[in-house]
C-alpha cells in the first residue's frame, strides 16, 4: 500500500472532469486501498481519485468512528436528490477551511463496488452531504466554488501565502 500525494487547491488539476470506469480490475483495487490508506492518514472522511491526480470515477469514504466501514463508489450517479440542508464542509485538497453550504438533504446513488457489482445507495446527514462534495471532486468542482467571489479571493490569497511559509 502507497500513501498518495492530495493535490492543494488551486491546482488546476482539481478541475479536471473524471472519465468512468471500463473495467474494475486489480488495479482499480489496489488504488482504492492506496486512496483509503491515504485518506485514513490525512485523516479525512472522503477522498475522490481527482484529489490524487488520477482522473477515474472513484471515490472512498468512511464515516465510521472505528474507520472500519469503507465505501467504495466507483461510476457514481444520482437517482434522486430531495430537500435542503445546510452543512459544514471541509477538503483535504483545501485544508483549514471550513464553510457552510447547501445541499440536496437526501439522495439516492447508484455505482459500482469494488468488485464491478452494481449497487443503489439511500443516504441523508453526513453521509449524503460527503457523497455529494466527493461527486463534485470527479465533476473538476471544489466546494470553495459555491462560495462568493470575495470568498474565493481570499481563501485562495491564504492558501497561497500559508504553502509559501511552510517552503
Ligand atoms: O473530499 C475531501 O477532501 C474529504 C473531506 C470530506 C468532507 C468533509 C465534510 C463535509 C463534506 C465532505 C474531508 O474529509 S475534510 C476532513 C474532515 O471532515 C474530517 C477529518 C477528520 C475527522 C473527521 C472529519
Ligand atoms: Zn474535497
Amino acid at each position: 500500500m502507497a500513501l498518495l500525494k492530495i493535490l492543494q487547491y488551486p491546482d488546476d488539476r482539481l478541475y479536471t472532469v473524471a472519465k468512468p470506469v471500463t473495467k474494475v480490475t486489480d488495479a482499480t483495487r489496489a488504488l482504492i486501498r492506496d486512496m483509503a490508506e491515504t485518506m485514513y492518514a490525512a485523516p479525512g472522511i472522503g477522498l475522490a481519485a481527482t484529489q490524487v491526480d488520477v482522473h477515474e470515477r472513484i471515490i472512498v469514504i468512511d464515516l465510521s468512528e472505528t474507520r472500519d466501514g469503507l465505501l467504495v463508489l466507483i461510476n457514481p450517479e444520482f437517482v434522486r436528490r430531495e430537500g435542503e440542508v445546510v452543512r459544514e464542509e471541509g477538503c483535504l485538497s483545501v485544508p483549514g477551511i471550513y464553510e457552510n453550504l447547501t445541499r440536496a438533504e437526501r439522495i439516492c446513488v447508484r455505482a459500482l463496488d469494488e468488485n464491478g457489482i452494481p449497487r443503489e445507495l439511500e443516504a441523508e446527514g453526513l453521509l449524503a452531504t460527503c457523497i455529494q462534495h466527493e461527486m463534485d471532486h470527479l465533476e473538476g468542482r471544489v466546494f470553495v466554488e459555491y462560495l462568493s467571489q470575495l470568498k474565493q479571493t481570499r481563501i485562495r490569497a491564504k492558501l497561497i501565502k500559508r504553502r509559501r511559509e511552510t517552503l
